[in-house]
């Protein structure tokens, strides 16, 4: 599949505390997507810089990673043609305030500093976002799923 793609997506702290996780997942997995790597994790205030160096000196960025580092996250990894595109469109806008409904920030958030899902904007941020909370071994390569030819021609 020429468009196959890969993309980091995390359910944030305020997700696992909301009891949100199953919820998140599951519209991935409705939409399509092949989950290739899953995990829980505390991400430390190392791994916050690293994961969002690209905000480092915006008024937001403290609070981003103490609120990133203040309890554990479930990291993903997800497969699919236009993968990328794909999961930016179920997760929705930046600020749940202008959110589509449907979308899971429209659904079920409500402020930008807790706004539930990460995903990754662009192909150049996939590959860094997985590489930087999964190890190769870690993802599920090439499995194969017995509804893949009812969602793909
Ligand atoms: P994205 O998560 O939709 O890709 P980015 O612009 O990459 O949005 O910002 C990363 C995260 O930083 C957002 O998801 C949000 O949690 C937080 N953030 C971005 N802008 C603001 C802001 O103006 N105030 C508070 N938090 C913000
Ligand atoms: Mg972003």
């Amino acid at each position: 599949m020429a468009d196959l793609e890969r993309t980091f997506v995390a359910v944030k702290p305020d997700g696992v505390q909301r009891g949100l996780v199953g919820e998140v997942i599951s519209r991935f997995e409705r939409r399509g997507l092949k989950l290739v790597g899953l995990k829980l994790l505390n991400v430390t205030p190392a791994l916050a810089e690293k994961h969002y160096g690209e905000h480092k000196g915006k008024p937001f960025y403290e609070g981003l990673v103490s609120f990133i580092t203040s309890g554990p996250v479930v990291a993903m990894v997800w497969e699919g043609r236009n993968a990328i595109s794909l999961c930016r469109n179920v997760i929705g806008a930046t600020n749940p305030a202008s959110a589509a409904p449907g979308t899971i920030r429209g659904d079920l958030a409500v402020e930008i500093g807790r706004n539930l899902v990460h995903g990754s904007d662009g192909p150049e941020s996939a590959v860094r976002e997985v590489s930087i909370f999964f190890h190769d071994g870690e993802l599920v390569q090439g499995w194969k799923r017995e509804t893949d030819t009812w969602i793909c021609e």
